[in-house]
């Protein structure tokens, strides 16, 4: 399945409101008008300084009709304002506009007003591979330097989501540079846990886990069967975690940039996903986030 049969499916379901926070940004606007205008949602609501906004939609020819403007002075006021309305039930997906990733994050985890649930959150990136196949990369955006525990609510939310965008049974490649376990290597041993947990069913949903994978041996079964590996994992994954963001940031902009690929995020385990886009992100890829989150809610809720 690829984004444009996730799109049908979602197309069925009900109809969202989202909040942008700090909607001073036309590209977010305009995917925003997109998934008015298809159907995924009803109701866009907007926080930021609402004259400008109204200046920058008719500088851009965009309509906002279905937009509601709820005026904030500063970035960290809009993304407040945005997650209370989240918090209140007022709106039932936020969406990051042109605030910086770290502001709408800490917005989002504030201990009193925020929306954050029990569970760790992390950034799930889904790309559509050449073959038009969905498969899921993880953590890129939010965890830095995650340790073992993290690193396995992390991948726990990864092996979630993919159940609910429709991947049962995901293969999980856990990402290393080598594919053997190395004792100076810390990403290995992890990795080598995380297997074991997946054979003893330590993960909220099933999944086949397999890992330390180099990048080429989980992508590829010719590199792994070249390199002799037996793995069920190899060459298959749904799922690609890499262990810490760095890793996870260079490879999300090589399979955009290098690659050509189609690839939205979107930050998990909140109480509703969270669209998070980058101001380089093409509409296409601003959309199917959206897209993605209003199939990631409806799976939670009902
Ligand atoms: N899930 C749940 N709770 C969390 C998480 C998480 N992923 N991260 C932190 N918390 C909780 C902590 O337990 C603590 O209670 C509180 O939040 C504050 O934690 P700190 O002190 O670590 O938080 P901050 O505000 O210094 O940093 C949190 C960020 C998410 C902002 C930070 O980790 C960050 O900047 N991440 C990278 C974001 C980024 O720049 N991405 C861009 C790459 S594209």
């Amino acid at each position: 399945m690829g984004f444009s049969a996730l799109k049908s499916e979602v197309k069925h379901g009900p109809k969202r409101s989202l909040t942008v926070a700090w909607g001073l940004d036309p590209g977010v606007l305009l995917a925003c008008r997109q998934a008015l205008d298809e159907g995924f949602l009803h109701e866009v609501i907007v926080t930021g300084p609402s004259e400008e906004i109204e200046a920058m939609a008719s500088g851009a020819s965009l309509s906002l009709e279905g937009f509601v403007l709820a005026d904030a002075e500063t970035p960290e006021a809009g993304s407040a304002l945005a997650v209370s309305l989240i918090r209140q039930g007022k709106s039932d997906l936020l969406m990051k506009g042109n605030v910086s990733t770290s502001t709408i994050l800490r917005a989002v985890l504030h201990k009193e007003h925020g929306i954050r649930s029990q569970a760790l959150l992390s950034h799930i990136a889904v790309v559509e591979l050449g073959n038009g196949r969905l498969v899921l990369l993880t953590d890129a955006a939010m965890n830095v330097k995650p340790d073992l525990t993290q690193k396995s609510q992390i991948l726990d939310n990864a092996i979630q989501f993919a159940w609910s965008i429709g991947i049962s049974m995901p293969k999980a490649a856990v990402l290393a540079s080598v594919e053997t376990v190395n004792p100076q290597m810390q990403d290995t041993l992890d990795a080598a846990c995380l297997t074991v947990m997946g054979q003893r069913g330590q993960f909220s949903k099933p999944a086949l886990v397999d890992g330390p994978l180099a990048f080429d041996n989980a992508y590829s079964k010719e590199a792994a069967l070249h390199k002799g590996i037996k793995s069920e994992v190899a060459g298959e994954a749904d799922i690609f975690m890499v262990q810490e963001l760095t890793a996870g940031n260079l490879l999300y902009k090589s399979l955009s940039y290098v690659g050509g690929l189609s690839i939205a995020g979107i930050i998990y385990g909140a109480s509703c996903p969270i669209v998070l886009t980058s101001r380089a992100d093409s509409p296409e890829s601003k959309l199917n986030a959206i897209v993605l989150a209003c199939k990631g809610l409806s799976q939670g809720r009902e």
